[in-house]
């Protein structure tokens, strides 16, 4: 019989990547991928830029800046510094060995090559076990629609630091995007455990993934358990605009509206345990684990957790 010891986990950045590196600590080295939401990605100062995509590789490393949950440890900011002195545009922060990521990633895609295997590539160099693996090798722009009009994802997050009210989120590009073959083959592997839904804003960071509609098609064909963990517990995410965004598109700011987003996907559904009487209301298998992540110890419990409960699941997918 087949060892199923390998694991598929989709995740945006600073939330969902304290769940993955969880996710690596529990699964034997190499038998984790990440899928990566790219919807944040963009073009700034000449150079194509990866926010979730650098933040999981960073993360997963052992190379995050613990700080600011995005960049490189140990950073230093002379270019950043430089530029702003020049009069140049200094609302986006690059560190130094941040920015030797963005310039090489831009130099390789100008030449041809796919988004993923310069990921890959940067991957193998930095020592990293995990397949860390772009959602798609496609362009997709998250946009985000407010009060004060449309804003690209970045000007909406970063420059505006989430304070317009948000109408609508479109995923520009989702359309026609094409998943990465590479994670659709890692949907396919023999020995695959379970697929986890990390506990990443749903709007901004899981939900570009499955507007792609290659993705939603696989998730929703999937072989073996597609688990998804709470972003909120007790009425607020742990950090992000992810209940003030719900808020204002007038949805309930509950777990049970993120369960039943994720309705057709999923086929089961872990709460924290401040939120246990919500089980009893949901129609999908529910499991409630302490779901805060601050310790690495924690990350790798509620990791452990989540792959016993797609355990007792596989029997019934
Ligand atoms: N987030 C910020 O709040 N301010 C920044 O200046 C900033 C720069 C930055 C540079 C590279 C990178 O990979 C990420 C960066 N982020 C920054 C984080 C990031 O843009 C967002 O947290 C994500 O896109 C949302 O997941």
């Amino acid at each position: 019989m087949t060892r199923r010891d390998s694991v598929v986990a989709l995740s945006g950045g600073i939330g969902g990547v304290k769940l993955a590196l969880g996710l690596q600590g529990a699964c034997a080295p190499g038998r984790l991928t990440v899928v990566v939401n790219t919807g944040d990605d963009f073009e700034h100062l000449g150079l194509a830029i990866s926010p979730d995509v650098d933040t999981t590789l960073y993360t997963l490393c052992g190379l995050a800046n613990a700080q600011l949950g995005w960049g490189r440890d140990g950073e230093t900011w002379s270019f950043m510094t430089e530029l702003e002195r020049l009069g140049g545009e200094a609302w986006f922060r690059l560190g130094d060995k941040d920015l030797a990521v963005h310039v090489e990633r831009t130099r390789r895609l100008a030449a041809g090559e796919p988004l993923s295997e310069v990921v890959a590539d940067f991957g193998r160099r930095f020592g990293l076990a995990t397949r860390v693996l772009p959602m798609t090798d496609d362009r997709v722009r998250t946009t985000v629609e407010t009060v004060e009009g449309t804003l690209s994802f970045q000007r909406y997050f970063v420059a505006r630091r989430c304070e317009p009210c948000v109408t609508a989120i479109r995923y520009e590009g989702a359309e026609r995007a094409r998943p990465t073959p590479a994670a659709l083959r890692a949907l396919g592997e023999p020995d695959l455990a379970a697929v986890v839904i990390c506990p990443s804003n749903p709007y901004l960071s899981i939900d570009p993934i499955l507007a792609i509609p290659g993705w939603r098609s696989a998730l929703q064909s999937s072989r073996v358990p597609v688990v998804a963990v709470s972003p909120l517990i007790g009425g607020e995410a742990v950090k992000g605009p992810t209940a003030k965004i719900m808020r204002e598109l007038r949805l309930e700011v509950s777990p049970l509206t993120v369960a039943r987003h994720y309705a057709g996907i999923i086929g089961g559904f872990v709460l924290d345990e401040v939120d246990a009487e919500l089980a009893a209301r949901l129609d999908v298998p529910v499991r409630v684990a302490p779901t805060l992540m601050r310790t690495l110890a924690d990350k790798e419990r509620l990791a452990r957790e989540v792959l016993a409960f797609a355990g007792t699941l596989r029997g019934a997918r």
